[in-house]
């Protein structure tokens, strides 16, 4: 275990380089995402193994006016999940605690590992997106928590001190603007696939769908889950996760300065995230200051690489994915102590290299005893 002991002394850890160079080479192989399973999460936060939550997309009537005051209900019907609760993988966990034999392999069954998950990686796909997006981060860094159990490696999210004040210190309009995302998928969702959106409901982010993926990166295999806006009922083939449509909200485009920031900044982000999981269509409301929506656009996720190839400061796809494997490879060399109550944290910051220390620490183990019981039993 690591101490600290007030001296300083060169860290014998490996460490690992983050530099965009370093990962430039091929696309490594990346399996077609399949979803093997769904929850949702109600008003009140409440976990369901099924689909209650899954809202179905409705396209606007007027697609050239759309007439979206996102602004709407911020005042008085706006229900805001409490974000200083952490649940930390422990939706994700219920669902595995539910549908082991989804995941069991038929020869497992009848041995003695049959509590073995049988895949390397479990995490959020939130937290996967924050790794294709490391070697073109310059903001914000990250701190992941590690736990290896019966031979898989869970990874966790712990929040760094830095965004733990950028929460707390939030502006009225910071926190407006991200009211204003979730108000845009109300006027765009609807609780039936041939219902029309009740755009006087309240707003309450308390609710989700959650889609569980597996697939795998180059050697790793991957059960992760992401949250899912809607389905499209027009879809012909209606299998997930192709027929999946991520909306998104951002300011309007007037200049071409904010164009290149927006495919520099954020579109790398709106693709990671949607490319993770395999969701094919990303439908973005462009809003004005007003809050209102002037303009919609289709983004087609295996597309938007090709918009910016070629720009000033553009970033690669192969990058972001060959950089990943590359985490997860390096977590696999030093993670070795099979323990629940071990948690490996690895902590980046821009411009500087990946490292890690090891604890042995209750306030950061985040294995809950109620799933580490329904695993050996
Ligand atoms: O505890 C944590 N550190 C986290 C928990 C971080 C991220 C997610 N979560 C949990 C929540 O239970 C949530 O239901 O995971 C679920 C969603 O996971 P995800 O899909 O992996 O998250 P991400 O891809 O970062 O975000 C997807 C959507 C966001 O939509 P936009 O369009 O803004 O990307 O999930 C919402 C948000 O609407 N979201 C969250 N919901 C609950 N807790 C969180 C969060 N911490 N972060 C984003
Ligand atoms: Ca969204």
């Amino acid at each position: 275990m690591t101490s600290t002991t007030g001296k300083e002394e060169p860290s014998p850890l490996p460490v690992l380089r983050v530099r965009q160079d370093l990962y430039d080479a091929n696309f490594p192989f990346y399996q077609q995402p399949v979803e093997i399973g769904v929850f949702s999460l109600d008003g009140e936060r409440r976990f369901f193994n099924d689909s209650r939550r899954l809202r179905y997309y409705r396209p606007p009537s007027n697609e050239k006016k759309p007439g979206f005051d996102l602004r709407d209900g911020y005042h008085d019907r706006f229900v805001k999940r409490d974000e200083g609760i952490k649940e930390r993988l422990d939706n994700l966990l219920k669902w595995i605690t539910l549908n082991r034999h989804l995941l069991q392999s038929r020869k497992d069954t009848k041995v003695a590992s049959s509590s073995r998950l049988n895949r390397d990686f479990v995490t959020w796909r939130g937290h996967l997106t924050k790794l294709l997006t490391t070697p073109y981060e310059n903001q914000e860094g990250w701190l992941l928590a590690v736990t290896l159990f019966q031979g898989t490696y869970y990874i966790s999210e712990v929040e760094t001190e830095q965004a733990r004040r950028q929460r707390e210190e939030r502006t009225a309009d910071h926190e407006e603007m991200m009211y204003m995302g979730y108000k845009f998928e109300q006027y765009l969702c609807t609780d039936e696939p041939d219902g029309t959106p009740d755009v006087g409901g309240v707003v309450n982010t308390n609710e989700a769908f959650c889609s569980v993926v597996q697939t795998k990166l180059h050697g790793h295999s991957l059960l992760f889950s992401g949250e899912v806006d809607c389905k499209d009922p027009a879809c012909p083939n209606q299998k997930a996760p192709g027929c999946y449509v991520e909306l998104k909200t951002s300011k309007e485009i007037r200049s071409p300065y904010q164009q290149r920031s927006f495919n520099r900044y954020k579109l790398i982000k709106w693709w990671a995230q949607s490319f993770l999981p395999g969701i094919p269509r990303i439908i973005a409301g462009f809003r004005d200051e007003e809050g209102q929506v002037v303009s919609l656009q289709t983004f087609e996720t295996m597309k938007i690489s090709h918009l910016i190839r070629g720009e000033w400061n553009s970033w690669k796809p192969a990058v972001c994915m060959n950089f990943c494997n590359a985490f997860l490879t390096f977590v696999k060399k030093v993670v070795t102590q099979d323990d629940p109550q071990v948690v490996y944290l690895f902590s980046w910051e821009p411009r500087r290299d990946v490292s890690y220390t090891i604890h042995k620490d209750p306030g950061l183990a985040f294995l809950p005893p109620w799933y580490l019981s329904a695993m050996t039993a």
